[in-house]
C-alpha cells in the first residue's frame, strides 16, 4: 500500500542544458524574455519592417491554406460521393463527421503514447492517506449541511485562528497588494515577471519570521534564502540538488507521508526508512542510523543525505540539540547532506523548547554547507492556500541551482505583496503566534485527556497540530491488516479520517495520526463520541 516498491521515473534528460534557453536565466526574467522576441522584431521593425512583418506571415497563411484544401479533396475523393452532407462542395470539403470516423479509425492502429511517468501517476492512490483525503471530500461533514458526513482529522491544516487571518486581511487586504500611505506599491510591483525565487522585501520578512518563531536566538540570512510556492516543491527542489535519480535518503520513521511524493515521483530518489521504536519515543536512532546506512552501502545503494522532519510529523516530537550534533556529526561522518523540515517550529505548545538546526550550525565550526532548511508558512502561520514555501542553505551552489528550478514553483507576486505585509506587521504577528500556541495547547491539552479516558495513550509530543495515538490494543490482528481494518472502520462506523501509522511507515501497527487543529475546541466532544463508538464495537468483537 505505500509506495516502497515503485522505482519512479525522471522524465528530465540529464543532456538537458537549461542554459541554452535564453527564457531559463532565472531572477531578471523580463529582461531575458525579450531575447525571445527580438529577433521578431528586427524583422518587423527594420527598414522594411511594416512589408516583411506582415508579407511573410500572410504568405505563409496562404500556402498553408493552400496544402490544407489540397490534403482535404484528396482525401475527399476517396470517400463515397453520393453522402449527402459531403453534397454541397464535394471537391474542397470532407464533412465534419466522416472525416472525424476516419481520423479515429487510422488512430487506433497506432496509439499516442504516454510518459512512464504518467502512466503510474495516473493509476489511483495507493496510500491510505491520500485515498482518507479523497474519501472526506466526497462526503465532508458539515454542522449544519451535512452532519454525519466525514470529519477531517487526517490533514493537518490550522483553522484554530483563521479568525485573526480573516480579521488582518478584511482590514490590510487591498492596501498590501495596492500600497498604501506606508508604502509606494505600485501595479509594476504586481503585474509584470518578478524575480523567480522570490521578492527580496519578502525574504527579509520571512528571515524576521524565523528568527522570532524558532525563538529569538539564531539569525537567518535572506540571501541564503530560495522561495517557492509551498514547502512541497522547497523539498523537492532540494532533493533534485542533492542527489541524482537512484540515489537514496535515510528518513526516520515514522514520517510525513507527502516524502514518498516529493523525493521519489521526480527526482526519482529513494527513501531508506529507519524504524523509531515506541519504547524510545520514536526519538532519532543513531545506532539505526548507523545500521540503515551501512546496509544501503552493502547493497551498491548511495545514501547522499537523511531527511527529517523537526518539529516531527506526525509525532509532534523535537530533537535535543545534543541528537541534533550528534546527527551532523554522523552527516559528517559519512559525507552526507541533512535536510531539516522545520515546518512546525512555531506550532509548539509543550515544555520543551525548539532549537532550529541553524541554531547548533552557528554555536560551533561546523561545515555548514551539508545542511539545507526547509520551512514555510502553510503551519506556523496556518496560510497553505497561499502556498508560501523557503529553502534557507548556506551552501552557494544549491542555492543557485535552486533559484533557477524555483522557476516551476514561483509565488504569485500579489500573494508576496499581501504575505510581506502581514509579516512586517510585527503587533499582529506576535498576537497571532501568542494565541495561535495557546488555542493548540488548549485543544491538545483536551483531545489528548478525552483520549485517555477512553484507554488511548499518545506519544509525548511538544509541537505540531496532531498526536500519535496508540490504538495497537484495538486491532486484531496485531499486523497492517488490522490496522487497515480499524481505519475502514473510523472511516466508516465513525465517519472520521485519521492517518494509519502505515501511511507513514511505522514499523509498529496500530498506531495512527490525529490531527486536532481542523475542528474547534467545541467540537472535541463530537469527535470523541465518534472515537468512542469504534472502541466500544472494537471491545465487544473481542
Ligand atoms: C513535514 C511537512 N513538510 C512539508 C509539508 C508541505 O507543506 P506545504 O503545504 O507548504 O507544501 C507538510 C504538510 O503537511 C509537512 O507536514
Ligand atoms: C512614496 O512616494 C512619495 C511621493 O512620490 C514620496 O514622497 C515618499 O517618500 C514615498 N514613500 C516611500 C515609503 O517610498
Ligand atoms: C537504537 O537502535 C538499536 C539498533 O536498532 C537498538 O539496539 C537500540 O536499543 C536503540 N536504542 C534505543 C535507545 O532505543
Ligand atoms: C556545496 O556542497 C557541496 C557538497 O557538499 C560541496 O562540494 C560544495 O563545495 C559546496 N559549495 C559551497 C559553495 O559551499
Ligand atoms: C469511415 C471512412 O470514411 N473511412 C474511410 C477512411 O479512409 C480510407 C482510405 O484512406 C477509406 O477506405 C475509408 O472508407
Amino acid at each position: 500500500m505505500t509506495q516502497t516498491q515503485k522505482k519512479p521515473i525522471n522524465p528530465f534528460s540529464q543532456t538537458h542544458n537549461q542554459n541554452q534557453n535564453p527564457k531559463t536565466e532565472s531572477s531578471s526574467s523580463s529582461r531575458n524574455g525579450m531575447k525571445l522576441i527580438v529577433p521578431l522584431q528586427s524583422v518587423v521593425q527594420g527598414r522594411n519592417g511594416f512589408l516583411l512583418g506582415s508579407l511573410i506571415p500572410c504568405a505563409l497563411f496562404y500556402f498553408f491554406q493552400l496544402y490544407l484544401k489540397r490534403r482535404r479533396s484528396n482525401s475527399n475523393s476517396n470517400n463515397n460521393p453520393s453522402s449527402p452532407s459531403s453534397s454541397s462542395s464535394p471537391t474542397l470539403v470532407l464533412p465534419r463527421s466522416s472525416s472525424r470516423s476516419n481520423l479515429s479509425s487510422r488512430g487506433s492502429i497506432s496509439r499516442v503514447r504516454l510518459s512512464k511517468l504518467a502512466s503510474i501517476l495516473s493509476k489511483p492512490d495507493d496510500s491510505l492517506y491520500y485515498i482518507g483525503l479523497d474519501r472526506v471530500l466526497q462526503d465532508p461533514y458539515d454542522v449544519f449541511v451535512n452532519p454525519n458526513g466525514i470529519i477531517q482529522l487526517g490533514l493537518s491544516d490550522n483553522k484554530l485562528c483563521l479568525d485573526l487571518i480573516e480579521k488582518w486581511l478584511v482590514k490590510n487586504l487591498e492596501g498590501s497588494v495596492m500600497g498604501n500611505n506606508d508604502m509606494n506599491l505600485s501595479i509594476n510591483g504586481i503585474a509584470p515577471y518578478q524575480a523567480f525565487d522570490g521578492l527580496n522585501e519578502l525574504k527579509i520578512a520571512l528571515a524576521d519570521f524565523m528568527h522570532q518563531v524558532m525563538g529569538g536566538s539564531v539569525e537567518f540570512d535572506p540571501s541564503n534564502m530560495v522561495l517557492t510556492s509551498g514547502a512541497t516543491p522547497a523539498i523537492e527542489i532540494l532533493s533534485f540538488c542533492l542527489a541524482d535519480q537512484g540515489n537514496a535518503f535515510l528518513v526516520p520513521t515514522p514520517f510525513y507521508p507527502g516524502f514518498d511524493r516529493d523525493v521519489r515521483w521526480r527526482p526519482g530518489i529513494d527513501l531508506i526508512p529507519v524504524h523509531c521504536r515506541s519504547t524510545d519515543n520514536f526519538n532519532l536512532n543513531i545506532t539505526a542510523l548507523e545500521q540503515a546506512f551501512s546496509q544501503a552501502r552493502k547493497r551498491g545503494v548511495k545514501v547522499r543525505g537523511i531527511l527529517i522532519s523537526n518539529p516531527s510529523n506526525p509525532v509532534g516530537n523535537i530533537l535535543t540539540p545534543e541528537m541534533l550534533f550528534s546527527l551532523l556529526d554522523f552527516a559528517e561522518d559519512k559525507n552526507i547532506h541533512i535536510i531539516a523540515d522545520e515546518v512546525f517550529a512555531g506550532s509548539t505548545y509543550g515544555s520543551e523548547e525548539f532549537v532550529s538546526i541553524a541554531e547548533v550550525l552557528d554555536s560551533e565550526y561546523i561545515d555548514k554547507s551539508r545542511v539545507h532548511i526547509i520551512y514555510g508558512l502553510s503551519k506556523d502561520l496556518a496560510i497553505a492556500g497561499f502556498r508560501v514555501g523557503v529553502i534557507y542553505s548556506h551552501n552557494k551552489t544549491v542555492l543557485d541551482a535552486a533559484k533557477k528550478m524555483s522557476r516551476f514553483a514561483t509565488i504569485s507576486a500579489p500573494t508576496q505583496r499581501i504575505v510581506t505585509s502581514m509579516l512586517s506587521d510585527k503587533r499582529f504577528i506576535q498576537e497571532y503566534i501568542d494565541t495561535n500556541r495557546h488555542r493548540i495547547r488548549r485543544v491538545h491539552d483536551e483531545f489528548v485527556d478525552c483520549l485517555t479516558k477512553l484507554g488511548i495513550k499518545c506519544a509525548k509530543s511538544s509541537a505540531g497540530m496532531f498526536c500519535w495515538a496508540d490504538m495497537s490494543g484495538l486491532i486484531k490482528p496485531y499486523s497492517e491488516k488490522g490496522e487497515l481494518e480499524l481505519w475502514e472502520k473510523f472511516m466508516s462506523v465513525a465517519k472520521i479520517n485519521i492517518t494509519p501509522g502505515s501511511a507513514c511507515h511505522c514499523i509498529e501497527p496500530g498506531w495512527f495520526r490525529i490531527c486536532f487543529t481542523t475542528i474547534s475546541f467545541e467540537e472535541i466532544p463530537l469527535v470523541i463520541e465518534r472515537i468512542r463508538k469504534v472502541v466500544k464495537t472494537c471491545k465487544s468483537s473481542s
